[in-house]
């Protein structure tokens, strides 16, 4: 199966409902049992984000160090979203995660996931798989992900900056809160060994050493041609450029609103946050995330 360009009557935007205690939308849970019930392999790889935290990125690097040399035309011809599935995405006769991941002829397979921890179906666990977790600051995150909902369908209206602020520290959103999200996984790292934990704001800081420290994770050893080909291929110019990686081939994204490959940036929410909303944003913040052990950069 793949996104068909011509079922696009996308109805109207859908509205939060409350699932397992979690902000959700009906295009994550209205295929539950199937995924739940979704049959990973030992060789499976999940790459799991809160959404907008450099999901895509991390997708396509994953992508490039398996298969990049052994079918470069994979590159050319399938979108990032059909090689790297979004497991809990049910779009009816357009998109449906699931079956796109059980259809994947590729070993490993790539599959994406936006789920709180708790909730990801337990095979992944029970497989012993490897996890790739990517976390992203809340701010930037925040920022990303307000300019995602104005310019698609397919998620909540996002309304104006104030009140998103406000929901997005209530946990508000498609996929619960954020604080929740990257502590969640952040302590399934303490007890599961297979998940490689890391930060969008590294990755622009030195994507070389990022993509080193995920080689040795994977197990895997490029040459140094073939990493530097990718360092290069995955700079945000790049993927900007790409149509196999900019989602311009999906049908359900407004780019005159605000394109898929916005910015890229570390530190972007100074554009956005006032004076006195960052000081409100910084106070909660420190109630809600007592581990010092995880912690986020908003400015490189
Ligand atoms: S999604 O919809 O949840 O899968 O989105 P996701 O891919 O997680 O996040 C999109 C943001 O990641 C930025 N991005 C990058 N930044 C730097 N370098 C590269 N190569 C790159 N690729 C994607 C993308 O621009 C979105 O962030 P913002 O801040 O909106 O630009």
């Amino acid at each position: 199966m793949s996104v068909d360009p011509d079922k696009t009557d996308i109805p109207p935007r859908p509205e939060l409902l409350d699932f397992h205690g979690v902000s959700m939308t009906h295009y994550f849970t209205d295929n539950w049992e199937n995924v739940q019930n979704f049959q990973a392999r030992p060789d499976d790889i999940l790459i799991a984000t809160f959404p907008k935290a450099g999901t895509t990125w991390v997708s396509y690097i994953l992508d490039l160090l398996h298969f990049g040399q052994i079918s470069p035309e994979r590159q050319t011809s399938i979108p990032i979203y059909e090689r790297v599935p979004f497991l809990e995405m049910m779009l009816p006769s357009v998109y449906i995660g699931v079956d796109l991941a059980n259809n994947l002829p590729t070993s490993p397979r790539l599959i994406k996931t936006h789920l709180q921890v708790q909730l990801v179906p337990k095979s992944f666990w029970e497989q012993n798989c490897k996890v790739v977790y990517v976390a992203r600051n809340a701010k930037d995150n925040m920022v990303s992900y307000f300019h995602f909902e104005r310019m698609t369908q397919v998620q909540p209206e996002p309304g104006d900056w104030s009140s998103y602020l406000q929901r997005f520290m209530k946990g508000k959103m498609a996929f619960g809160p954020w604080y929740d999200h990257v502590n969640g996984w952040w302590k399934k790292k303490q007890a599961y060994s297979n998940l490689h934990y890391m930060f969008y704001e590294d990755m622009v800081e030195d994507t070389g050493r990022e993509i080193d420290k995920l080689c040795s994770f994977l197990g895997l050893s490029p040459s140094v041609e073939e990493k530097k080909q990718i360092t290069g291929g995955v700079q945000f110019d790049n993927m900007k450029k790409n149509d196999m990686t900019n989602y311009s081939t999906i049908p359900l994204m407004d780019f005159k609103i605000s394109p898929f490959m916005r910015k890229g940036k570390v530190g972007d929410w100074k554009n956005h946050f006032t004076v006195a909303q960052n000081e409100e944003f910084d106070e909660d913040y420190k109630k809600k995330m007592k581990d010092p052990s995880l912690q986020f950069r908003t400015v490189i």
